[in-house]
């Protein structure tokens, strides 16, 4: 059912529920057409709140009846809800008959059928779409699941917990029981039936206790499982080390679903994971999408604790659980990675992500804070403030308190909290009580500014040398720009780790201990500091390893950058001076105006991170990438995607001329003898090889070459891996070689029959960069591909998402055809599916940064969409608020 304008949800109007479901007993009759669910639910008052009636969540179902302790009750149904007005005082058993459309539901939300199986999703609000409830956060119960099914079709039938009992029934169905001994609340609830295979492995924790591990798949899938079963087992074994939180049930399955909303679902016992999260083989998946696997299956696994031992009381505290879980799976990533400069790979690249996607959330009309006010759909809040910035908010912690500090909080925050529902203040209550006397207790308050204010904040530092006192004194200023609804903000705590180089690149010690490294908290709105026997002016490195999620404006010269980038003792701040000195170049030419020309210090000093003996390959690539489009628009206030793009396209082009030996250089020494691995050293090698053959391309595109576009494609048809292949076939689409097309033809042939490698031949055409509109014409066309679809999510992402989201010049056109193509695709995704059509919307929430004509035009399409009366709450949402 659709509705106007949706109404909006307070944080300041959580109550308790008026009743307390404490067991819940399900039997699925499962039939794709319509599917029985039948439902007898242990119920007793809340006796903490006022009396009222029993108000129960249900959307999309067919009620068949309803009984209290066995007898029929009145009842009525008012929009969303059941209501039965009396409803007994004391406990009592609700049995609830109705039926659902699995094969109907188009929004995958709820339970919905895939390639002939049956899944659910329920996180946030989906369980309401299975069965009447009290689909919130804060009620948790114990359930005992009864799936029936067709045998044939189905053979394997899975729910939450330890499976109690399976047999024969009439009709050739048959039946499986799963009991779950943990409480829970609905959302991490899960079935799955279907004919599927599974990869198992069984281990023993440290307590000796065994365990069954089993990965489910469709048939001819389980040869790509290996590396996602590996990963389980690391971060299984990765958070009994770090945490001491072990694996608390008998049996932990997870299973790949190809139609998914999101990456995975980390219900109880039984992880859903979309394939494209799952699915990974050296010949079908990229260096990338092996880390990116490795990463989703520990963020999974590591809400068995931080979210499912100890869950949200209510859907604002969402970065309860995932910011501190994106955390968690950040901590494994670099654990993992081994080697410093491999962990600062890591960050890097995180941080990397952070400013792509959630700085311009925070700066756009829809930045909200960590902890949100108000929502109307809970699903647009499952963005990258709530996730990534959640994740530096917890990062602070272990910064301010240290790693042994955060350590005992996270210890004292399951002593407290295990088998509850609870709150941001509960997790920052733990962190502080566990480290009386550290820098977070006395000032815990403010820190908890990080939950309430939205916007990114931007430091300044200004230093000053008095060479007669011998003394530095570091003046740090910060100001957190407005949001929406948020006019005035207070001073956040900022944890700034640094140090001081002298001219030369020395490490200057900054007090009479020797250290070389402090952590500054900046706590007000300005503040000194001052060093001791600082003999010459130093060059400061400020925000070491991304201290603080914040804008930081140092005014450093190009020479005290260069000086950082050859010299810092920190990986991270040496890739951002280098990402700062291109930055200062684009930006310099787009203020003016004028075409871009880079200086030949410039050039030299990224000569000399190519050529460095020392620095790993996976450092040169990130050092020598440019600025993204994304993040360099994010520096101006006002916005022209062309212009940002020709900028960007210049750099390339010139930084491909003058280091052309360099590059063949770097491209010979970096190739890799004998079989795939992902491991961090041959994915560093194999990415600086492929940004080489990228740039040897691009050069010859210039020269007339065509020697390396021989040579790319000589790679892309004998490379023995996917990520060699990819990287060649994507080294000609960049350059709009000529060979391209053939490549794209043979690479389609190829891999026709393998969906996630398709998805990633969609993607990449319609992420190309944009030369005369014809990548935006291509990816045009290709809406009319046989093997296109709105329906499956991964396709119409790879797409769509590829180039309204992620290729800016490509969809910002003067004519404004990009901006008719999402007004049109937006509309027809929400007819299907919301969750998906809210993502796309997403790609013009900043319309008002962009110069003209852009803006105006942009604006109109918005205002189109929101002018149509049926949207789903979920784009309504993100539409209102962007006109607002
Ligand atoms: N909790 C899931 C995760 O691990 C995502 C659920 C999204 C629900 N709309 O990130």
């Amino acid at each position: 059912m659709r509705e106007g304008t949706a109404a909006l949800i307070h944080r300041a109007d959580y109550q308790q529920p008026a009743y307390w479901i404490r067991k819940v007993e399900l039997t699925f009759d499962l039939d794709p057409a319509k599917t029985i669910v039948g439902s007898k639910l242990q119920i007793e008052r809340n006796h903490a709140v006022p009396h009222g009636p029993l108000r129960l969540h249900g959307e999309e179902l067919n009620l068949l009846r309803v009984l209290i302790d066995g007898s029929s009750v009145s009842f009525r149904q008012e929009g969303h809800e059941l209501i039965i007005e009396s409803a007994p005082d004391a406990d009592f058993l609700l049995e609830i008959r109705s039926t659902c459309a699995p094969e109907k539901n188009t929004a995958l939300s709820g339970l919905y059928t895939s390639g002939g199986s049956f899944f659910t999703q329920c996180e946030a609000e989906g369980f309401r779409r299975i069965t009447y409830f009290l689909d919130r956060p804060d009620v948790m119960a114990v359930y005992t699941v009864t799936l029936r099914a067709d045998a044939k079709k189905y053979p394997v039938l899975l729910a939450n917990g330890n499976l109690q009992a399976t047999g024969e029934l009439d009709n050739g169905r048959h039946f499986a029981t799963w009991h779950d001994p943990f409480p829970k609340p609905s959302y991490l609830f899960a079935v799955v039936a279907g004919d599927l295979v599974t990869r198992e492995q069984r281990i023993r924790t440290r307590a000796g206790k065994d365990h069954l591990l089993q990965v489910y798949v469709r048939r001819g899938d389980l040869e790509k499982t290996e590396h996602a079963m590996n990963s389980l087992v690391a971060s299984i074994v990765w958070d009994e080390a770090r945490f001491g939180l072990p694996l608390d049930l008998e049996r932990f399955m997870v299973v790949g679903v190809s139609d998914f909303n999101m990456g995975a679902m980390e219900n109880k016992g039984l992880n859903i994971f979309n394939t494209s999260a799952l699915l990974a083989s050296p010949a079908t998946a990229t260096d990338t999408d092996f880390a990116r696997i490795e990463s989703i299956v520990a963020h999974e696994y590591f809400h068995n604790w931080t979210g499912n031992r100890v869950t949200c009381r209510d859907w604002f505290q969402l970065s309860l659980k995932e910011g501190l879980t994106v955390f968690r799976d950040q901590e494994f990533s670099m654990d993992m990675a081994g080697s410093p400069s491999a962990r600062a790979v890591c960050r890097i690249q995180d941080v990397r992500a952070l400013r792509a996607v959630q700085f311009p959330e925070d700066s756009g009309a829809m930045a909200h804070p960590v902890r949100p006010d108000s929502y109307s759909e809970i699903n647009n809040f499952y963005t990258a403030t709530v996730y990534e910035k959640g994740s530096e908010v917890v990062r602070m912690y272990q910064t301010l308190v240290g790693r042994k500090g955060f350590e005992a909080g996270m210890k004292l925050y399951f002593e407290r909290h295990d088998g509850q529902a609870v709150t941001c203040d509960d997790f920052a209550a733990a962190m502080a009580d566990a480290n009386p006397g550290s820098p977070l207790a006395s000032r815990l308050d403010a820190f908890k500014r990080w939950y309430s204010q939205a916007g990114t904040p931007r430091v300044t530092a200004l230093g000053e040398h008095d060479a007669a006192a011998r003394t530095y004194t570091l003046k740090l200023r910060q100001h957190t720009p407005a949001t929406p609804g948020q006019a005035d903000k207070l001073p956040q705590v900022i944890p700034v780790v640094m140090g001081l180089l002298d001219r030369h690149g020395q490490a200057l010690a900054l007090d009479a201990s020797g250290a070389t490294e402090r952590t500054l908290v900046l706590e007000q709105a300005e503040q000194s500091f001052v060093f001791e026997n600082i003999e010459h002016e130093p060059v400061p490195s400020l925000l070491r390893g991304f201290s603080a999620p914040v804008v930081l404006d140092d005014g450093l010269s190009d020479a005290a950058l260069l000086v950082l980038l050859r010299h810092d003792s920190d990986p991270f701040n040496r890739w951002e001076a280098s990402q700062r000195l291109a930055l200062n170049r684009i930006l310099a030419a787009l203020r003016a105006g004028q075409p871009l020309v880079l200086s030949s210090a410039f050039i030299e000093a990224m000569r000399a991170v190519l050529r460095h003996p020392d620095l790993d390959p996976a450092f040169k690539e990130l050092a020598l990438t440019l600025p993204g489009e994304a993040y360099i628009a994010e520096q101006l206030d006002v916005v022209d995607p062309q212009a940002i793009h020709t900028a960007v396209m210049s750099a390339q082009t010139q930084l491909a001329a003058a280091l052309r030996d360099d590059w063949i250089a770097a491209y010979e020494a970096n190739q890799i003898q004998g079989g795939y691995t992902p491991d961090p050293v041959s994915s560093g090698k194999r990415a600086l090889a492929n940004l080489a053959l990228s740039m040897l391309v691009l050069d010859a595109q210039t020269t007339g070459d065509t020697v390396w576009p021989g040579k790319a494609y000589q790679r892309f048809k004998d490379a023995s891996n996917m990520t060699d292949r990819f990287g060649a076939l994507a080294a000609l689409v960049a350059a709009q070689a000529e060979l391209a097309a053939p490549a794209l033809e043979r690479f389609h042939a190829l891999f026709k029959d393998d969906a996630l490698v398709i998805d990633k031949w969609f993607s990449l055409q319609a992420r190309a960069p944009e030369v005369d509109g014809k990548v935006f014409a291509r990816a045009k066309s290709l809406l009319q591909h046989p093997d296109f679809t709105l329906k499956n999510p991964n396709r119409a992402r790879s797409l769509l998402a590829s180039l309204l989201l992620f290729n800016p010049a490509a969809f910002h056109r003067t004519d404004a055809a990009g901006y008719v193509l999402w007004a049109e695709q937006v509309l027809a995704i929400d007819a299907l599916n919301p969750m998906l059509a809210s993502r796309i919307s997403r790609a013009l929430d900043r319309w008002s940064q962009l110069a003209e004509p852009y803006r105006s035009a942009a604006r109109e399409a918005v205002a189109r969409v929101a002018a149509k009366p049926d949207l789903s709450p979920d784009v309504r949402e993100i539409v209102e608020r962007a006109l607002a």
